[in-house]
C-alpha cells in the first residue's frame, strides 16, 4: 500500500493537507485566537501551492454550519467546519442539530483554549484563554453528533481524521465533532507520512435483508389501497428513479410529508401531494419510507387494520427519544438499493389484475387534488397582502427546471413542484430556524452553474443573521435569489396558539403578544447594502415582473437579489 511523506512545519499543516487528500474541498470557518496555527498553515499553503481545503469565511457560526449543510446536501460530500473554542461551538449547536436530524455528514471542529499556561508553543497568551476553557467542551454537542474526540498529538492525526470522516459518512450519516488544541496544532511533526488512498474507509450502506423485503412485498401486495409516505427518500438522488418506477409499476400513490428532498417528480401520476391525512382511513398498508413523522397521531392516524412497514437506514430512528408509530415490519436499508429489490419481490407476489383498477383510482385522486390546487391559485391570485400560494406559483413559473429551491418554511410545494432529483431541499425536522439562507449559499457553492432560490419567512430570515448572510454571498461571489415571504409575524406561533386555544384570550385580542414582528427592517435594503439587488413587492400583479428583474440580477449581472414579498399566511 502506498505511503506518502510530507515535510511540514506543524500539525496544522499536516492536518489541512490530509483533509484535502481525503477529498474535503472546503473548510467553513469562523475564527478566533485558537486558529493562529491554521491561519499560518493556510498562508504557507497559498505561497507553496500545496493543496488544502478552500477556507470559506462566515461571520456567524450558524451561517458557517448552514453553508456546510447546503454544500453537503447538494454534493453528498463531507465538508469541514471550524469554529472558535467553546463559544463558537455554542453558537453552532442549533445548526449542528439541524444537520444531525437530517443525516448530513460534516466534520465539525473547534479549537480548544490552550491547555498550558506557559512554556509550550501555543500556550495561553490572552486573558480569555482561562475563562473560555470548559471541563467538557464537546459535551455541548455530544448528544447531537455521532462521535467526538480531541486531537491529542500529531502522531494520531491520520487515524483521527480518517475515523472522523468514516464515521460521518457511514449510514446513517451525520456530523462528528473534533476539538483541536492550539499547542497540538502548533507542534512540529517531523517525518509525517500517511496512506494514500486512505485505509480507514466508510462502511457500505446497509443492504436490506431478503426475508424482510419479501415480507414487505407480501404486505403491500395483499393490500387494496397501499400508500407510500416519505420525507427524505430523495436524499440519494438515485432513489428517486427507483421510487418512481415502483410507484408507477404497481400504481401505489406517494405522499411526501414535510419533504426535505424531492423524492418523486411533481408530474408523476402517483404523486398524491404532501399530506397523507385524507388517505389514511382507506389505506390498508403503508410503506413509511425515510420518514420520521408520517402523520401526526393526535390529529389523524391510520386505522388499526392497516399494516405498517418502515424502510430506512435506521427505521427505528434510534436517536429520537420517543417515536411510537405503529410498525409491523421494520426494514433496514438504503432506499436506492432496497426499492428495486422491493419492486422485484412485489412483481412476484402481486396480482396484476388489481393494479389497473387501482391506477384509475389513483389517477382520479391525483387529478382532483391538482384541480383543487389550481382553484386555490385562482382564488388567491389577486389578494393583497400577497397570498403565499400565489407567491409560490409565481416562483414556479419564473424558475428554470433545474433551479435548486431551498425552502425554510414558506414555499408551498403544491404550488411550486419540481421534477428533477436534487432540486428541492426543505428544512431539517429539527427545524432550528436560520438555516435556509446559509444552506442556499452552500448549495450555490456546490452547484455554481445552477440557479439557487431560497424561500424564507421574515422570522426565519432574521434567525439567519441577514447581514452576515449577505456579506457571505458578496464576499464568496454566490449570487442567490432570496425570496422573503414577509407576513410580519411568527405565523407558526399564531397557528399554534389558535390550534390550542381557538376561542382563547389571545385569538380574541387584536394583537396577541409574541406573534407580531412590528417595525421590521427593509430586508431588501439590507441586501442592497451588501451590493445586491433588492425590491419590496406588495402588489400581486407586480410579483411576476419583480421576479424577472431579480432573476436578471442574479443570472445575468451575477448579483445576489432579495425580494421582500409582503404576504399573508396560508
Ligand atoms: C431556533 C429556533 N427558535 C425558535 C423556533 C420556533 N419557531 C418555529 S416557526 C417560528 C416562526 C417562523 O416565522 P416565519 O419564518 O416568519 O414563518 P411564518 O410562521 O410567519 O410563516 C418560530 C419562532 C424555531 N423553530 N427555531
Ligand atoms: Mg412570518
Amino acid at each position: 500500500m502506498a505511503r506518502k511523506e510530507l515535510a511540514v512545519d506543524s500539525v496544522a499543516e499536516a492536518y489541512l493537507t490530509l483533509l484535502a487528500e481525503r477529498g474535503v474541498e472546503y473548510l467553513f470557518a469562523n475564527a478566533g485566537t485558537d486558529f493562529a496555527p491554521l491561519v499560518e498553515a493556510f498562508a504557507k499553503a497559498a505561497r507553496t501551492g500545496t493543496p488544502v481545503p478552500r477556507p470559506v469565511i462566515a461571520t456567524h457560526e450558524n451561517l458557517a454550519l448552514s453553508m456546510a449543510h447546503g454544500y453537503a446536501m447538494v454534493t453528498g460530500r463531507v465538508p469541514a467546519v471550524m469554529v472558535h473554542v467553546s463559544v463558537g461551538t455554542a453558537n453552532g449547536v442549533c445548526a449542528a442539530f439541524n444537520a444531525a436530524r437530517e443525516n448530513v455528514p460534516m466534520l465539525f471542529t473547534a479549537g480548544r483554549s490552550p491547555l498550558t499556561e506557559e512554556g509550550m508553543a501555543g500556550a495561553r497568551d490572552v486573558y480569555i484563554h482561562w475563562a473560555q476553557e470548559m471541563f467538557d467542551q464537546a459535551g455541548m454537542v455530544r448528544e447531537i453528533v455521532k462521535w467526538d474526540y480531541e486531537l491529542r498529538n500529531g502522531q494520531q492525526l491520520e487515524t483521527v481524521v480518517d475515523r472522523a470522516l468514516a464515521v460521518a459518512t457511514s449510514a446513517p450519516q451525520g456530523p462528528v465533532y473534533l476539538s483541536l488544541p492550539r499547542e497540538v496544532l502548533a507542534s512540529p511533526l517531523p517525518g509525517f507520512a500517511y496512506d494514500m488512498p486512505g485505509r480507514r474507509v466508510a462502511a457500505s450502506p446497509p443492504g436490506p435483508d431478503k426475508a424482510a423485503i419479501d415480507e414487505a412485498a407480501r404486505i403491500l401486495a395483499a393490500a387494496e389501497n397501499p400508500l407510500i409516505i416519505t420525507a427524505s427518500a430523495g436524499r440519494d438522488p438515485a432513489a428517486v428513479a427507483a421510487l418512481g418506477d415502483l410507484a408507477q409499476r404497481f400504481a401505489i400513490p406517494v405522499v411526501q410529508h414535510r419533504p426535505r428532498h424531492l423524492s418523486l417528480a411533481a408530474d408523476h401520476p402517483c404523486h398524491l401531494g404532501y399530506d397523507a391525512t385524507p388517505y389514511l382511513d382507506d389505506a390498508d398498508a403503508i410503506l413509511v419510507l425515510e420518514c420520521d413523522v408520517p402523520w401526526v397521531p393526535s390529529l389523524k392516524a391510520p386505522g388499526p387494520q392497516c399494516k405498517i412497514v418502515h424502510l430506512d437506514v435506521d427505521p427505528l430512528f434510534s436517536r429520537y427519544p420517543i417515536r411510537g408509530f405503529a410498525c409491523d415490519l421494520a426494514v433496514t436499508g438504503a432506499p436506492a438499493t432496497a426499492l428495486p429489490e422491493l419492486a422485484a419481490a412485489l412483481d412476484r407476489h402481486i396480482a396484476k389484475s388489481a393494479i389497473e383498477a387501482r391506477r384509475q383510482r389513483v389517477a382520479g385522486l391525483a387529478e382532483a387534488q391538482r384541480a383543487g390546487w389550481q382553484k386555490t391559485r385562482e382564488t388567491v391570485a389577486g389578494l393583497r397582502p400577497i397570498h403565499m400560494a400565489w407567491a409560490s406559483a409565481c416562483i414556479a413559473r419564473a424558475k428554470p427546471e433545474d433551479a435548486i429551491l431551498v425552502n425554510e418554511y414558506t414555499l408551498m410545494t403544491e404550488h411550486c413542484g419540481s421534477n428533477l432529483p436534487g432540486s428541492y431541499f426543505g428544512s431539517s425536522p429539527a427545524s432550528g430556524l436560520g438555516w435556509g439562507g446559509g444552506a442556499a449559499l452552500g448549495a450555490k457553492l456546490a452547484a455554481p452553474d445552477r440557479l439557487v432560490i431560497a424561500t424564507l419567512g421574515d422570522g426565519s430570515h432574521l434567525f439567519g443573521n441577514p447581514v452576515a448572510l449577505h456579506h457571505a454571498a458578496a464576499v464568496h461571489d454566490l449570487p442567490v435569489l432570496f425570496v422573503i415571504m414577509n407576513n410580519s409575524m411568527w405565523g407558526a406561533v399564531r397557528r399554534a396558539t389558535s390550534a390550542m386555544y381557538p376561542q382563547g384570550e389571545a385569538m380574541r385580542s387584536n394583537k396577541p403578544p409574541l406573534i407580531d414582528l412590528d417595525e421590521l427592517p427593509a430586508f431588501e435594503q439590507v441586501c442592497a447594502a451588501a451590493g445586491g439587488y433588492g425590491e419590496r413587492v406588495e402588489d400581486p400583479a407586480a410579483l411576476p415582473v419583480a421576479l424577472e428583474r431579480a432573476l436578471h440580477a442574479v443570472t445575468v449581472n451575477k448579483r445576489q437579489a432579495l425580494l421582500n414579498v409582503v404576504c399573508r399566511g396560508p
